[in-house]
């Protein structure tokens, strides 16, 4: 199935620094920097630096190196924002919003980590 990446959306500009961010995490593969409009005391995106615009569309064509990257990246988000519940502490979201039904905004694969408050039921 073909996807079409749009290079302008905004977390491309930031990837090419012509937008600034403030990470929080940054490796070979991937970027984290917190949401502009958080939903949670604690609400960071977790980006590849590669251009996929959706989940699937990541684990259809990325390379293992960047998979394991991404999924490494946002493991550590987790820990270092302190919400692992293996810490002690209270726990976290990990959700991608992909396509239209999902309400997904920006067309670059992107994980929310929320946490710091009863989330409450997903789809509420
Ligand atoms: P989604 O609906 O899953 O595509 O979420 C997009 C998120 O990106 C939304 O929570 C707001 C956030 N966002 C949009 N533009 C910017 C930006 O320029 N900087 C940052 N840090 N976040 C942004």
């Amino acid at each position: 199935m073909p996807y079409d990446y749009d290079p302008q959306n905004i977390f491309a500009k930031i990837l090419r620094g012509e937008i600034p961010s403030q990470p929080v995490l940054e490796t070979e593969h991937s970027i984290a920097f917190p949401d502009i409009s958080p939903q949670a005391p604690t609400h960071v995106l977790v980006l590849p630096r590669g251009p996929y615009v959706c989940y699937d569309h990541f684990i259809a064509e990325a390379s293992e190196a960047e998979i394991l990257d991404f999924t490494r990246a946002v493991a550590e988000v987790c820990r270092m924002t302190g919400l692992c519940p293996g810490d002690g502490k209270d726990g976290y979201r990990v959700l991608f919003n992909s396509g239209l039904h999902s309400g997904q905004e920006v067309p670059h694969l992107h994980a929310h980590v929320v946490g710091g408050r009863p989330l409450g039921p997903l789809l509420a």
